[in-house]
């Protein structure tokens, strides 16, 4: 039967039922055919794995750069801050770890947020960081999001270990390079003259412009945490009145981060309980 034919008289005398029903199994068939091309929407985040996601501030050397100081300025660590406390809270984390332009959320082994599905943690983590950050900033800025898959704790206090090396290397670099740049060094003059050096060649430059960097404040060399805490707060019982403590948590941030076996050590008690 043809487009022509479908429309005629004859057709038209089937019941309502009938034809609505057709309508609705038509209706039925393009939905199916349509959401299987949401090709992605069933991967989800391995069961028994402890999922970190990380989002990375997108196109910020340029964004930071025209707003913020060289190397490292603290109003640019708020920020960081408040879409760290907005990813920690809005997608039920364990801890949160900032560094640059990046932050890293730790979720439980067992986090069921979402059904676990990859696209909803990975597009609703991006906004979540680029609405904290751009609320706080008054400007937009953007994040991009992807996850990290921890197969056991131990892996997972590697990761953050791995970030937290990450951290002083960049602030090593990052001091030099603007050292260098302020004394009028370009991009590229600046950039080979740092290619290849280690960390002795980096750390006697920065001496001889009078900085030590050993000095230099804590966060900016081993990132910043940030974590819930429990404490107890004093009421009244409404009903008589009489003293009640009941336990609550709230946010709190350690802009001085032990590192090493330290830093391991105080991982191992975030992550204490949550297997
Ligand atoms: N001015 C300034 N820039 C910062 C600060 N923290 C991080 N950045 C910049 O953020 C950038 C982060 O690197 P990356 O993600 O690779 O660059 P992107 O691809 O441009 O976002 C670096 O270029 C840093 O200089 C800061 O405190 N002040
Ligand atoms: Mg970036």
């Amino acid at each position: 039967m043809n487009q022509r034919e479908t429309k005629s008289p004859s057709v038209s005398l089937r019941s309502d039922k009938t034809l609505s029903s057709g309508r609705g199994n038509r209706a039925a068939e393009t939905d199916k055919r349509m959401r299987e091309l949401e090709y992605f929407s069933s991967i989800r985040l391995l069961p028994g794995t402890w999922p970190v996601i990380r989002v990375d501030g997108r196109g910020f050397t340029r964004y930071a750069g025209e707003r913020f100081a060289h190397p490292f300025d603290i109003n640019f660590l708020h920020l960081m801050e408040e879409a760290a406390r907005a990813l920690l809270d809005g997608l039920q984390g364990i801890y949160a770890y900032t560094m640059s332009d990046e932050i890293s959320v730790l979720l439980p082994r067992e986090w069921d947020l979402f059904d676990r599905r990859l696209e909803k943690a990975v597009s609703v983590s991006a906004g979540l960081a680029s609405a904290a950050f751009t609320m706080a900033a008054g400007e937009p800025a953007h994040f991009d999001s992807r996850v990290w898959l921890g197969t056991g704790e131990l892996l997972v206090i590697d990761y953050f270990s791995w970030r937290q090396g990450e951290a002083a290397r960049n602030a090593l670099h990052s001091w030099c390079y603007w050292i260098l740049r302020k004394e009028g060094a370009s991009v590229s003059e600046a950039t080979q003259m740092l290619r290849g050096k280690g960390t002795a060649f980096q750390n006697e430059l920065l001496f001889q412009h009078g900085i030590n960097f050993n000095e230099t404040p804590l966060w900016q060399r081993r990132g910043d945490g940030i974590f819930w805490e429990e404490y107890e707060k004093e009421g009244l019982d409404p009903r008589d009145f009489s003293p009640t403590v009941t336990r609550r948590r709230r946010i709190c941030i350690n802009r001085e981060l032990p590192m090493k076996d330290e830093y391991r050590h105080f991982l191992q008690g975030v992550m204490g309980g949550r297997q």
